[in-house]
């Protein structure tokens, strides 16, 4: 779908010099934002942010140069957008369905300060039919830093809709050899690596030289990444959300997915946001639940 191709329901969302529709990776709709920051771009798959990069400073996101840009396949990096469950489910696709739906853009806006808001909704599709009825909506604001917003309504007549969310973040490191990751001293996890023991986060600042797959639950606290390599501190502050995900698949498992560079697990970390595991949210008729994440840096 060449530029000239994308269907005009989407081309009426460009706004001159900030907002552009055109065709990425897959012949996909991607939308390419401007700001007076930086840079961003989002997919329509699975309203996925692959992009977000301040002038002046190296990419704030990772993905794999591997990644697929296929229906039906999750895109690997950026930020996938994980609902309505996380992690593996019998003769499911992990992760839930919503990051390999394509979601349609219903807002674009310059905003005062100089950045733009992008509003997503998922329409309804086989596999949502299967659950209470709810709305799903994306709020993506990109100013000098990338703001996002996952609001679930359940509109259903009279059940409480039980989901996870998560906002499973692929941050852009130097080398993950050298980076920090701090705010989570004290916090419960569940270390995947190691049969979903529980465990308790001794280490003011984590280090990552294996795998690394915790779960740390009841922790709303911000997080840390310091990067020496690249001389630059990430942070990850969040609002709606109970768990946060640390993950890096280190060698043997960089190897094991076709979809990442055997080399690509040195240049990224995850560190994610949701309500996942204990913390899975389960919410009444009526009600809607807000997860938000604020992805800043600074150079150090
Ligand atoms: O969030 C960490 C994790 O659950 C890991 O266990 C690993 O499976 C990762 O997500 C990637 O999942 P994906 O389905 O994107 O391959």
């Amino acid at each position: 779908m060449a530029t000239t191709d994308i269907p005009e329901q989407l081309k009426k969302f460009e706004v001159p010099g900030r907002v552009t529709v055109l065709e990425g990776n897959g012949e996909m709709p991607k939308i390419e934002v401007r700001t007076d920051w930086g840079t961003a771009e989002i997919y329509l798959h699975g309203a996925h942010v692959t992009e977000f990069q301040k002038r002046g400073e190296p990419p704030l996101l990772f993905t794999s140069q591997f990644s697929r840009f296929e229906a039906g396949q999750g895109i690997r990096g950026g930020v996938p957008v994980i609902f309505p469950w996380f992690g593996a489910r019998e003769g499911e696709a992990a992760h839930g369905f919503a990051r390999v739906s394509d979601w349609e853009l219903h807002e674009t806006s310059a905003v005062p300060e100089g950045g733009v808001t992008l509003r997503f909704r998922l329409p309804e599709t086989p596999e949502s039919a299967t659950w209470p009825a709810f709305t799903a909506n994306y709020v993506v604001t990109v100013t000098d830093r990338l703001t996002l917003e996952l609001i679930i309504t359940n509109i259903s007549a009279g059940q409480p809709f039980s989901f996870e969310n998560c906002l499973h973040t692929y941050f852009h490191v130097g080398d993950v050899r050298t980076v920090s990751i701090t705010g989570l001293k004290g916090a419960a996890y569940l270390d995947k690596v190691e049969n979903f023991a529980s465990k308790t986060e001794a280490a003011d600042a984590i280090q990552i030289s294996s795998e690394v797959d915790r779960v740390y639950l009841d922790t709303t606290a911000a997080v840390e990444i310091l990067d020496s390599a690249l001389k630059r501190k990430i942070r990850v502050e969040k609002r709606g959300s109970a768990s946060t995900v640390v993950w890096n698949p280190w060698i043997a498992k960089a190897q094991q997915m076709p979809d990442f560079g055997n080399e690509e697990y040195q240049q990224m970390v995850c560190v994610e946001s949701g309500n996942v595991s204990k913390n899975k949210i389960v919410l009444p008729p009526g009600k809607s639940a807000v997860l938000k994440v604020v992805l800043s840096s600074e150079k150090i």
